[in-house]
């Protein structure tokens, strides 16, 4: 009998959201690939999804709930019943919150699953009709998110279908081939076709190396970069002075203030050469359409926001968002306008104990937030989606909170991650081809549902039904508590806004991805070509008088005196073969997260040569890496690919013993990529 072959979606925290095709052989999935009828995915996968189902079947499968016997982070277990762990979580919760108030009780997730159904659906119920804190979702994207908000008043922009349309593609800050493959065939066709391809960042990866030109940048100093690119645009009246007229706002202050950014003084801030700045500027102006594709990994800096909303006013300068094939993305995710208030419920609040809106507390401040929070303390912890032992910030805070014995912890896995290691109770949840969800992307306009193709293994259950049912033990009995995978997904398609007219839960059933309806069928999306930005005047704000640029106090301009101690600028981005610390399990894939790079002259200076041990290290602790001396990154730069596990790794530590919890200018971000340290060869 040939497969039956069933249609999925990818979940992971991706910007290019797949659509998969599953093979199905007596209930057994044999092999992965992309939907070619995808417009975005067009029939291929990333390497570490293609071989997704390695860990759909993998024997560390989490399979059961287990109780904590040994200490905390010792990784002990008992196997118990869903009875016993339901009942044990939910006397616990409801006797802290009896005893210190529910906003003791803090959930704590990420993106595990992009689902809104399992990322923010029952749970967000769950803990609102408790009346717990609720959590800042800030380690990714938050800073970008503001920065945006301030330039074009929405978060979307250019759609990936309409880079094959660019003759300059500028890749700042993203490292496509790595983190947003699906965008690589657009620009393939686009460089077919004559287009020119620049990658600006710090660190020269895959993408870089096949780039037309890569500009070495200084970490953080993207803002000053954008400005003196503004200085020679404005100066050489090569803006659109017709988009400027109509669909902007404050163009003489803006006039004004790029004067402060002459290419002399950018060139000594960002470490790019003047003359390239000045050309960089001119072919961005005049080559028609240009596009921008930024990415989040220049908003892990402390000014991050400001670095994102001055990228993101260069098309409105250049009228480039006229063209097809101009303007700039950093993110989709504001198209997709669901009913949120009918997915999360946060009305439910007032009917908490607490009787009103519960106190926000940030999670890139976890550590902070488990040792100094206070009225009340944070007593209870629940994990789902997320391993933050691995992925937040001053990892030695966050581990030493995780400790405290007076907190209570419930962790939702697959796999028996570090965070899992220090809860009381693991419960075990299904993956993405087990359960239903509906999802929206970052990187493309197109929503998508996903039926189980697969069978939940063990007695794992997905995380809707695990609050559902912790919801009736904890005697929650509103009616949203037992509502149905489709009654969440059409209460979330209940929305008013143009972008989801009509979308249904039976066209998405029929068609798997629908398109929203951002442009007639088959037009192009042009989101401001004719203004129509979101702020509060329609029109893109330049808002000159605060648009400026200061080194981060973590860079090699910034805190004179840290310098001295920590000379070094360490970023720690996305590693190819990884998705943050999901694969982190697999001890024979982890050479890329295992490595430190560094420049020659870093190196000789400290008797480091490739393959030697190196300690990292700052105020906040230490890691070991393995260092790779080559010519990815400029003198006084380091590059940690992230992120392993740390009890995978020696000393039981990765790169994020270093980061620190200092958040953004903006939206409250975590600032991975600001970051001193010294390296020094290690005698372990
Ligand atoms: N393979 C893979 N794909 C992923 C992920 C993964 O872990 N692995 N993670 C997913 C997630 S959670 C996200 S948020 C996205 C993120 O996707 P990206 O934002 O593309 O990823 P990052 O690695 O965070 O950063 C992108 C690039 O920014 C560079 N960079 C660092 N600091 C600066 C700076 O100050 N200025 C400039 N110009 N560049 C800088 C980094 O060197 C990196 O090459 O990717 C998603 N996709
Ligand atoms: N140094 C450094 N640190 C970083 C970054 C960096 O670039 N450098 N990037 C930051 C960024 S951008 C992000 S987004 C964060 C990511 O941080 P997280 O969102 O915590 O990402 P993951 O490490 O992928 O952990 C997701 C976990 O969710 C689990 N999971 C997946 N699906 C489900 C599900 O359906 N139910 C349940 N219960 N669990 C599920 C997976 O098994 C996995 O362990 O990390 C941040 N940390
Ligand atoms: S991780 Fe990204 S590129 Fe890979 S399959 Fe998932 S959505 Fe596609
Ligand atoms: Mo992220």
């Amino acid at each position: 009998m040939p497969p039956e072959v069933r249609h999925s979606v990818c979940a992971l925290d991706c910007p290019d959201c797949c659509s998969l095709l599953i093979n199905v052989e007596n209930g057994k999935g044999s092999r992965l690939r992309g939907d070619p009828d995808h417009p975005v995915t067009r029939g291929f996968l990333c390497g570490k999804v293609a071989r997704y189902l390695e860990r759909e079947y993998s024997p560390d499968r989490l399979l059961h709930p287990q109780r904590r016997v040994g200490s905390k982070g010792e990784g002990c277990f008992e196997r118990i019943t869903w009875d016993e762990a339901l009942d044990e979580i939910a006397e616990k919760l409801t006797s802290i919150a009896t005893e210190f108030g529910p906003e003791a009780v803090l959930p704590y997730s990420y993106g595990g699953s992009m689902g809104y159904l399992q990322g923010s659906g029952m749970d967000r119920r769950f803990f609102h009709r408790l009346g717990a804190s609720r959590l800042d979702r800030t380690i990714c994207s938050a800073a970008g998110g503001a920065g945006l908000m301030d330039a074009l008043g929405v978060r979307y922009g250019t759609e990936p279908e309409q880079f094959r349309h660019a003759k300059l593609i500028l890749a700042w800050g993203a490292n496509i081939l790595g983190t947003n493959v699906h965008l690589w065939p657009f620009i393939v066709e686009a460089r077919r076709h004559g287009a020119t391809f620049y990658t600006i960042d710090p660190h020269q990866n895959r993408t870089g190396r096949l780039s037309d030109k890569h500009f070495f940048i200084n970490p953080g100093s993207d803002t000053a970069l954008a400005l003196g690119m503004m200085h020679v645009i404005v100066g050489e009246n090569l803006h659109d002075a017709d988009y400027v007229a109509k669909y902007t706002l404050g163009f003489d202050d803006l006039r004004e203030r790029v004067t402060e950014y002459p290419p002399e003084r950018v060139a000594a801030l960002t470490g790019i050469a003047k003359d390239e700045i000045v050309t960089l500027a001119r072919e961005y102006a005049t080559t028609r359409p240009s596009v921008i594709r930024l990415n989040y990994g220049l908003q892990r800096s402390e000014r991050g926001a400001m670095a994102v909303r001055a990228i993101s006013l260069l098309p409105a300068l250049t009228g480039s968002w006229k063209e097809i094939g101009g303007g700039a993305q950093l993110s989709t995710s504001g198209a997709f306008q669901v009913n949120r208030n009918a997915l999360e419920r946060p009305d439910l609040q007032l009917r908490s104990p607490l009787g009103r809106e519960a106190r926000i507390v940030n999670m890139s401040q976890l550590g902070m937030a488990l040792s100094e929070l206070e009225n009340p303390q944070i007593h209870a912890l629940v994990v789902y989606n997320s391993n933050p032992a691995a992925v937040a910030p001053n990892q030695n805070s966050v581990l030493k909170g995780l400790c405290r014995n007076n907190l209570f912890t419930v962790v939702l896995e697959q796999f028996q991650t570090d965070t899992a290691d220090f809860a009381d109770i693991v419960l075990p949840a299904t993956t993405f081809l087990e359960h239903t969800d509906v999802y929206f992307a970052y990187g493309h306009y197109h929503l998508q549902l996903a039926r189980p193709v697969l069978p939940a293994p063990g007695e794992t259950k997905s995380n809707v039904e695990i609050f559902r049912l912790l919801a009736g033990r904890m005697g929650f009995d509103d009616a949203c508590f037992t509502e149905s995978e489709d009654g969440m997904v059409r209460g979330l398609l209940d929305s008013s806004h143009p972008f989801l007219k009509d979308i249904s839960i039976e066209e998405l059933d029929r068609e798997h991805s629908v398109r929203l309806r951002v442009a007639s069928n088959g037009d192009a999306f042009l989101p401001f070509a004719q203004g129509g930005f979101g702020t509060p005047s329609g029109k893109c704000e330049f808002n000159a008088c605060t648009l400026d640029y200061t080194p981060p106090a973590e860079s090699r301009h910034g805190d004179a005196a840290l310098r001295s101690k920590y000379p070094l600028e360490l970023i720690s981005p996305k590693n190819d073969d990884s998705m943050n610390s999901t694969f982190g399990y697999r001890p024979d894939r982890d050479h890329e997260t295992s490595v430190l790079r560094l420049h020659v002259s870093d190196a000789e200076r400290r008797g480091i040569s490739s393959g030697d041990q190196v300690r990292i290290f700052n105020d906040r602790g230490s890691c070991l890496l393995g260092a790779e001396v080559d010519g990815s990154v400029p003198a006084g730069v380091i590059c940690a690919p992230s992120t392993r596990w740390p009890k995978m790794s020696p000393q039981r530590s990765n790169v994020n013993v270093l980061t620190s919890e200092r958040l953004t200018d903006k939206g409250g971000g975590a600032t991975f990529y600001s970051c001193l340290v010294q390296v020094e060869k290690s005698g372990d």
